[in-house]
């Protein structure tokens, strides 16, 4: 197959209706990126964008995205001191920060005393989401960003929208807007990646040859969720797309005024709780 240019094509959409070749494709790419950021008023243009790099395709292409568009950004990486995957995540993020021609930051878990694998096997992950979330919220704030950048795709999006309401927790959907404005502590969340998929960022990685790391981190779960997911995107081109952009909508439709914070008396961060998840992790210890 060909690209519109005449070159070999590397992707191919029936949602999109277009067949581009690596040149053609990364610009196709970004210029999708900023119709969501456009549209949703994910990120603007005055910011200084902390955007969260995990080594992998996605966060990859996110900062690629950010750097072709313009934006001041800086890189932000956590190291979870999960052997061969934190050492190989590490060193793509050295690279791309090479690459972009933009500054790393990187936080090693083990400074805060602790690390992933110390967490309960069962809730690794949930221990994993606690800290990151934590981190890159706590750095952001410290040093000025004025937004921290995500890099979840529509397939993110949708698992977590599709678990909270099978538990209940529907008002977790105000959590997926594409853009969550800073509060309190809290400084703002960006998902500019929201409407991409996974397939959309590896094609734009692998046609550009950015550095990312292929290996999977060990603790990562097998999610038949997701597997339902592609699925029902064979049976139903652009279910992904529709989907994401009905959770967003939904998401405005969630009040979230009344939301009441505490501070954690350790830390003094935005807490649920009188000691917050992260500070439970470390004390457990
Ligand atoms: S890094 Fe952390 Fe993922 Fe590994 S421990 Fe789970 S959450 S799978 S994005
Ligand atoms: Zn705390």
């Amino acid at each position: 197959m060909k690209c519109r240019c005449g070159k070999r094509a590397v992707f191919h959409s029936k949602v999109y209706r277009v067949t581009l070749c690596e040149d053609c494709y990364s610009k196709f790419y970004v210029n999708l990126v900023k119709r969501s950021v456009k549209r949703y008023g994910i990120l603007k243009s005055s910011e200084k964008i902390l955007a969260c790099v995990s080594g992998g395709k996605d966060s990859t292409a996110m900062a690629y995205a950010l750097k072709e568009l313009g934006y001041n950004f800086e890189l932000f990486h956590v190291d979870l001191g999960i052997d061969d995957y934190s050492k190989e995540s590490l060193k793509a993020v050295e690279e791309l920060s090479q690459v972009l021609d933009v500054n790393l930051n990187v936080v090693k878990l083990s400074d805060y005393g602790f690390t992933i694998k110390d967490a309960n096997r069962r809730k690794v992950c949930s221990a994993c989401g606690i800290a990151k979330r934590y981190l890159m919220n706590r750095f952001a704030r410290e040093r000025g960003f004025d937004v921290v950048s995500t890099a979840h795709t529509s397939e993110d999006i949708i698992l977590f929208f599709i678990k909270n309401v099978l538990s209940g927790n529907v008002e977790y959907v105000a959590k997926l807007r594409p853009r969550i404005e800073g509060h309190d502590r809290l400084v703002a969340k960006a998902k500019p990646l929201f409407e991409r998929t996974e397939k959309e960022n590896a094609v734009l990685v692998l046609s550009l040859n950015l550095p990312f790391t292929p290996v999977e981190c060990p603790f990562a779960p097998q999610d038949v969720w997701k597997e339902i997911i592609y699925d029902i995107e064979l049976r139903k081109r652009g279910f992904k797309q529709n989907f994401v952009r009905g959770i967003a909508k939904l998401s405005e439709s969630v009040e979230t005024e009344s939301w009441e914070f505490k501070h954690c008396k350790i830390c003094g961060e935005v807490s649920n709780d009188e000691v917050c998840s992260f500070c439970k992790l470390r004390l457990k210890r």
